[in-house]
């Protein structure tokens, strides 16, 4: 017998991300097994990943685990699992909102749904956070398309817009939007907004790290002692957050912020957690945006922003810049966030781990 076992797999780029998807019941239902799998097929734990398809760098060490759902209204289930190049962990505690825009377009390729229409319009639910989202995709003649005119940055080119309108983000691994129960919090003797709205996430003033803020991500994932002093109050505000002991975990992430240059609401430089992001996470981006409104936060007087219950918020990053359409109610909360991705098929065929895993 073959000594490799096949698994049925689409490689998609997925945003500003990109990995392999699979449909569920090709994984094993066993998650100590699904997860050597993972690893085995993705090349961790090793830096270069040569041994597997990962791309040798958190953003392309992702996977996307997707299925129909018997749940009423509810189309697809999605199961993010974060990989590490070098690390021995499958993380399916946080979402993605990245390879979230590609569910979707793997689901009409696999024929786990059919188009609709010229649009296509489907709700998903993400297992990791129990959170819905409605995704809009082009399908002109029942067919997904790719090709486009949507611009993301972080992605080069265009392609055919993939909306994402979450429905319910707060709270998506903290026990709620501000899991210390205040908007402003110092820890390690640092002014914090610690919240999750999508994504958990410790937000600071950049020049409370001693750094400008607008630092290539190159740059700064060269500086040791930033990153140092990022991980130390990382695993710090984690136990305020009432997340534990983090150390093992891609989650918070750290968001350095400062006045926008381009004419956005704010500048951002995230770690995610121990490597610079080259752009912006996108549940990330949502939570960042959710600070910039809150007033209070360690965005108040940083954030540009304005007035009214439908605002358009601009999270400026190392490589452009990503708009989220935030809606408000009366009381400022913010109900519903929504945004444009694109997203495509890169191969399909089968991935190969070695079947010794299965014995
Ligand atoms: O925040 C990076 C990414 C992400 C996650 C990260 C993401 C999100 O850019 O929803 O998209 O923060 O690890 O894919």
């Amino acid at each position: 017998m073959n000594s490799q076992k096949a698994i049925p797999c689409c490689f998609m780029r997925g945003g500003t991300s990109k990995g392999p998807f699979f449909l569920a019941p090709d994984l094993p239902d066993d998650i100590e097994l699904r997860d050597k799998v993972l690893l085995a097929a993705m090349g961790s734990p090793d830096a270069r990943q040569i041994d597997g398809i990962g791309g040798a760098h958190p953003l392309t060490s992702k996977v996307g685990i997707v299925s129909k759902s018997a749940a009423p209204g509810v189309d697809l289930e999605f199961l993010f699992a974060q990989l590490q190049p070098n690390g021995d962990k499958v993380d399916t505690t946080p979402n993605c909102g990245n390879m979230l825009a590609a569910v979707v377009p793997f689901a009409l390729e696999r024929a786990l749904v059919k188009a609709t229409g010229d649009t296509s319009t489907f709700r998903v639910l993400t297992l990791n956070t129990d959170m819905l989202c409605d995704i809009t995709v082009q399908t002109p003649n029942g067919v997904i398309e790719y090709a486009g005119d949507t611009a993301i940055d972080g992605a080069p080119g265009t392609a055919a817009p993939v909306k994402i309108n979450f429905l319910d983000t707060a709270g998506s691994v903290c026990s709620g939007l501000l899991p210390t129960g205040k908007v402003r919090d110092t820890i390690c003797g640092i002014d914090v907004t610690c919240i999750d709205n999508g994504m958990p996430m410790v937000m600071i003033d950049a020049r409370s790290m001693g750094i400008t803020g607008y630092e290539t991500a190159a740059d700064l994932n060269q500086n040791a002692s930033l990153k140092k002093s990022l991980e130390e109050l990382r695993l710090a505000a984690s136990v305020e957050m009432g997340l534990g002991d983090t150390k093992e975990k891609s989650y918070p992430k750290m968001c350095m912020i400062s006045e926008s240059q381009h004419g956005g609401t704010v500048n951002t430089r995230c770690f995610i957690p121990h490597v610079c992001h080259e752009a912006v996470g996108v549940l990330g981006a949502v939570t960042i945006a959710t600070a910039c409104v809150m007033p209070g936060s360690v965005c108040d007087g940083i954030a540009r922003v304005g007035k009214g219950l439908s605002q358009n918020i601009s999270v400026e990053h190392p490589s452009g810049e990503f708009t989220i359409e935030m809606t408000l109610d009366d009381s400022g909360n913010v109900t519903a966030a929504s945004l444009l991705r694109t997203a495509r098929l890169l191969m399909q065929g089968e991935v190969m781990v070695p079947r010794s895993l299965f014995q």
